[in-house]
């Protein structure tokens, strides 16, 4: 690795950190220098390795030489170009490449720079189609309980996580929430999707009853849900959404952030499930996580809605400054390569009943109640402390890092997403060292 000691800063009081125990992290700072492939190394020398893909999105791992080499030519070449009503060759040949390798029927893509922007986008592009088409009487959004849209007023309405939402006011007006789809009782040490729960898939049709399907614009959910602490769909639910959103003549959208770019051993959850959403939003593994961006893919209907009125005028009143960075979309192009010549996503889909294997080994360790897997994702639910939920995890989570792992916790559930270039060697330690942390908690 080219990378060696670096001393951290002295001075760590004017950058507030997100997502953070911000007093915590201060006093005992964990601070990453520099990573290749599977590994960080900290400001003390140590290598960690990657349990989780940085944050869900270092797909194809750290410092590959591809991506990092299209960086640096795109910065030489045309480092900016101005988003709107100009254009350049790499945002139309990465929407190409994307548009390729989505589901069938995911004809036309729009560029955002994150998750939380792409999920405000797809919400936006949701109601005003209808309004196109003189629907404009549905604008009802629906979300579900635990679902994690980012952090933007419009994610965080129809997001379902407590903490992202209860102290930021009345949010958006005029959205309502399916049940999550946690059953620990009837669903616990599931392997891969769970048997019972495709029910609450119905509960939209009282959601319909309750408002009439005509004010309803859209249902968003992840077609696996990461952040809250990785909930598969039960067999069936994904199949049955869908039957009631065409049936009612609302839009599906599927968040696609975590599952897009093989986690789950397919390009997208869409394609593993074999369901067809009407708009799929994407970010995180489209560009490794190197350099932010995210994507909006939707099929021809809904792009084809807005394409009418006299040919001088914007037919949709949005975008970012960001949309199709040049530098983004350069590293957008070789990220895909690298999936493509590395074979990663099949790659996931074969290492994914090895990974199963072991963290279901798992089961029987000191307070481990639940385990979950699909593709190269797994999660261990731990009993909480008793009046001190998230204690626990967080305690192993350090313990971890210590031990020279990288996970991450989300309440008392632990999360793991390792880059699909991980080798059985690297589960065998993550699985290996995260027992005897767990073994070794209070
Ligand atoms: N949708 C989904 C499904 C996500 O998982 C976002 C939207 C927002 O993306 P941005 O790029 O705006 O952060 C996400 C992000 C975690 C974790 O450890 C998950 C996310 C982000 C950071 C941490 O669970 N998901």
């Amino acid at each position: 690795m080219a990378l060696d000691r670096k001393p951290a800063p002295n001075d760590l009081s004017a950058f507030w950190m997100p997502f953070t125990a911000n007093r915590q992290f201060k006093k005992a700072p964990r601070m990453l220098v520099s990573a290749d492939r599977m590994h960080y190394r900290t400001d003390d020398g140590r290598d960690v390795l990657d349990g989780t893909a940085g944050l869900w999105c270092c797909n194809a791992g750290h410092n590959r030489p591809k991506i990092v080499e299209a960086i640096r030519q795109q910065a030489g070449e045309l480092d900016y170009a101005p988003a709107f009503q100009m254009g350049h060759p790499k945002a139309f040949e990465l929407a190409n490449a994307l548009r390729d390798m989505a589901p069938e029927g995911m004809e036309h893509v729009f560029f955002t720079n994150s998750g939380s922007e792409s999920v405000e986008t797809a919400l936006k592009i949701a109601i005003a189609y209808h309004r196109a088409r003189g629907e404009g009487s549905r604008t009802r959004l629906i979300g579900r309980e635990r679902g994690y849209h980012g952090v933007n007023f419009g994610g965080i309405s129809v997001g379902g996580i407590v903490n992202n939402r209860k102290v930021f006011g009345s949010l958006l007006t005029g959205v309502d929430h399916l049940p999550h789809t946690h059953l620990p009782k009837e669903n616990a040490f599931s392997r891969g999707q769970p048997e019972h729960g495709a029910h609450l898939a119905d509960e939209l049709e009282d959601i319909v009853a309750l408002h009439g399907a005509e004010t309803i614009a859209a249902v968003i959910v992840e077609p696996m849900a990461g952040s809250t602490g990785v909930l598969l769909p039960p067999k069936g639910y994904l199949e049955r959404l869908r039957e009631i959103t065409e049936k009612h003549g609302i839009l599906l959208i599927f968040d696609e952030v975590i599952t897009g770019f093989g986690r789950l051993g397919s390009s997208f959850a869409a394609e593993h499930f074999g369901v067809l959403p009407d708009l799929m939003t994407t970010a995180k593994g489209l560009t490794n996580g190197v350099i932010p961006m995210g994507a909006v893919l939707t099929t021809a209907a809904i792009h084809d809605a807005f394409m009418q009125g006299p040919e001088h005028l914007i037919e949709l009143f949005h975008g970012y400054t960001y949309s199709g960075n040049p530098i983004a979309s350069a590293a957008g192009l070789a990220t895909l390569e690298t999936y493509r010549e590395e074979g990663l996503f099949e790659r996931a889909a074969d290492l994914a009943p090895y990974w199963e294997e072991a963290l279901h080994s798992l089961k029987g360790t000191r307070h481990v109640i639940d385990i979950r897997n699909m593709g190269l994702i797994g999660a261990v639910e731990l009993e909480p402390v008793a009046g001190a939920p998230t204690k626990r995890a967080f305690s192993a989570f350090l313990k971890g890092y210590e031990k020279g792992i990288m996970i991450r916790t989300t309440g008392d559930i632990i999360a793991m997403s390792p880059p699909l270039i991980i080798e059985k060697e690297h589960i065998d330690q993550l699985i290996g060292t995260l027992k005897d942390v767990l073994e070794g908690l209070h």
